[in-house]
């Protein structure tokens, strides 16, 4: 999915290309993230912590969809820009609305994996097992309380709400 225009920091993509190359071990324009040393090259070149890694890596489902962990140049730049966006929400004004309704837009349609205009248990449980690390709640538990209508699925605005709640400075 293309990543939303005006979200991105200036040079982001020029940030990937480089990374990319830099991860591109074997130079053969894929990156392979089921090699130890591609990862963590990956992981080094970010900055990250093995809690945020571990995150960046539970995001791999929706952009590798036979999960063999190889990304081409695309799919490692929407990979990172969703791990930036998330970032980047942390430190976003309640108020800018805009901002946030743009990329909890991305974000849901990028999760809503089959298309069907709202989230179902089996495609967020990955998102909801990794923010069980942060707020303790149970899987299931948690998608009832987001699914605040009862209807057994996430509409844009629970999905919202939620990412409000969890992302965004108190
Ligand atoms: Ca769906
Ligand atoms: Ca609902």
């Amino acid at each position: 999915m293309p990543i939303p225009e005006g979200l991105l920091r200036a040079g982001f993509m020029s940030e990937i290309e480089a990374l990319f190359d830099e991860v591109d071990t074997e130079k053969k324009g894929i990156v392979d993230l089921s090699l130890d040393s591609q990862s963590r090259t990956l992981q080094a070149a970010l900055d990250l912590d093995d809690d945020d890694y571990a995150l960046l890596m539970s995001w791999i489902t929706y952009f590798d969809k036979n999960e063999d962990g190889v990304f081409d140049k695309n799919e490692l730049a929407e990979l990172i820009a969703v791990f930036s966006f998330l970032s980047e929400l942390q430190s976003t004004p309640r108020t800018n609305y805009k901002k946030i309704d743009v990329i909890c837009d991305w974000l849901f349609q990028l999760i809503d994996c089959d298309k069907s205009g709202t989230i179902e248990f089996k495609e967020i449980k990955f998102l909801l097992s990794t923010l069980h690390k942060l707020t303790g709640k149970l899987e299931l538990d948690f998608f009832d309380e987001i699914d605040t209508d009862g209807s057994g699925t996430i509409e844009f605005d629970e999905f919202k709400e939620l990412i409000k709640g969890v992302f965004l400075p108190k």
